[in-house]
């Protein structure tokens, strides 16, 4: 009786000291240790998580990534694996892999013929739950390649400024062939070099949801031949090409749901879909692009506009999140140029020009504000406000002369505890009559 009764009590206990003991293979790897033999070692003991050391993890062939294995970083910009080789730096050990994770690490590849960043490929069975988090993939011949892969999700990654020449328009920052269910978010795809942002052909049931496409070489987003293709909340902007595309290789692509884009700039078409595509096109906000709408007749369309000053679309960001100081969703006087150190930066910036963020999520209490500025001017503010531009002064920083108007310094100031969502107001304030500042990013902390 007792004896059983003990048993009673030790089984959760046991249960809980044989669960803690699942993650007993895991394996820390160092820089200049074998990534692939840790993976292997993972996958033999039924699988678990790898985790590369922070700092910079050379390879000279590509890491085959196997089932059931988490290939993680302990930071996004820490963990670091680089390349000088014309290789693809992960690809699959096998057709039908399942439960793959990629989290918290940055590759740097070549922009070379042959060279890609993450390649997890199939032509046979397909692959399954496969996940991208937090992961950059910059400077690589063929960027990210998901074919033949049902339930993919790709969150808070920016893949940019991979392509190569050889291979201009074909050459994307992302692409999904023969993908099923897919679900893309918090993300930035920006200047490939000879294609597109994001590439879609073959596929079912793809979501893109707050994502940027900027300064492609060729279109910002593109889906051919695929079922079910939503597009919201994104900013598609400069683009070489048309910024938001439903196209045909073989059949066009249907059920499309597109609605709060703002698709600006672009060189070709805004927002386009071909004859044959169907679906809705609802609230987005396209202008300045060779011709802003081109919907073929199976789309219903409404509350489109085109005007930039008005402010449809805006994405709405976590407060601590790292907000593009260039992502606002509106803005007065202000100009976007290239910032030296990544993206883009606001400048022309003068007394009384403002920027709006909408919908930011400042969360049960946020008391900081941190700003990654530039000035060679002196006695500015950035005057931090809620809801409108005379709205709620939940602090004032002062904007500090970095010694030029590309020397980036943070800033970092606490403000009045704030909660819940508001529109966020940064106007700029200062005596001097010429520029004030530059500003890459902000964010708000608690
Ligand atoms: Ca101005
Ligand atoms: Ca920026």
């Amino acid at each position: 009786m007792l004896k059983k009764k003990l048993a009673k009590l030790l089984l959760p206990v046991i249960l809980i000291i044989f669960a803690s003991q699942v993650g007993a293979t895991d394996k820390m790897v160092a820089t200049g240790q074998s990534i692939q033999q840790a993976i292997d070692d993972v996958s033999v003991s039924g699988g678990g998580a790898v985790t590369l050391s922070s700092g910079v993890h050379i390879i000279d062939k590509p890491i085959k990534i196997k089932s059931n294995i988490t290939l993680c970083g302990q930071g996004k910009n820490t963990s670091i694996i680089k390349t000088t080789k014309d290789i693809k730096i992960i690809i699959q050990a096998d057709s039908g892999l399942e439960n793959v994770t990629i989290e918290n690490l940055e590759l740097f590849g070549c922009p070379t013929k042959n060279a890609g960043g993450i390649h997890i490929t199939s032509r046979t069975k397909n692959h399954e739950n496969i996940k991208l988090s937090r992961v950059n993939v910059y400077e690589t011949g063929w960027g990210v390649h998901i074919k033949g892969a049902k339930n993919v999700i790709i969150e808070n990654c920016n893949f940019s400024r991979n392509g190569n020449l050889d291979s201009l328009k074909y050459a994307h920052n992302l692409y999904l062939r023969r993908c099923y269910t897919v679900y893309v978010s918090n993300s930035i795809f920006d200047n490939s070099i000879s294609a597109n942002g994001i590439n879609i052909s073959y596929s079912t049931d793809i979501n893109i949801d707050k994502c940027q496409m900027q300064g492609n070489y060729f279109r910002g987003i593109r889906a051919a031949d695929t079922k079910g293709f939503t597009v919201k909340n994104c900013i598609i902007t400069g683009n070489g090409d048309v910024g938001l595309l439903a196209n045909s290789e073989k059949t066009v692509t249907t059920d499309i749901n597109w609605q709060n884009n703002r698709v600006a700039n672009n060189k070709n078409k805004g927002i386009y879909a071909r004859p044959g595509a169907t679906g809705t096109c609802t609230n987005n906000n396209s202008y300045g692009n060779s011709n802003d709408y081109n919907l073929s007749k199976g789309i219903t369309s409404s509350n489109n506009i085109s005007d930039s000053t008005k402010d449809i679309c805006c994405i709405g960001k976590n407060a601590q999140s790292k907000i593009e100081a260039e992502d606002c969703c509106r803005h007065s006087g202000i100009k976007i140029e290239k910032c030296s150190e990544n993206g883009q930066n606001t400048t022309d910036i003068n007394n009384g020009d403002y920027c709006v963020y909408h919908k930011i999520d400042f969360g049960t209490l946020t008391n900081s504000f941190q700003a990654r500025l530039a000035s060679n001017a002196t006695g500015a503010n950035i005057e931090i406000r809620l809801d409108s531009i005379k709205g709620k002064l939940i602090g004032t920083c002062p904007v500090t002369n970095t010694g030029g108007w590309q020397k980036w310094g943070t800033k970092s100031i606490n403000i009045t505890d704030t909660s819940g969502t508001h529109d966020l107001y940064l106007v700029f304030t200062g005596s001097d009559t010429g520029s004030l500042l530059k500003l890459n990013w902000f964010s708000f902390a608690g």
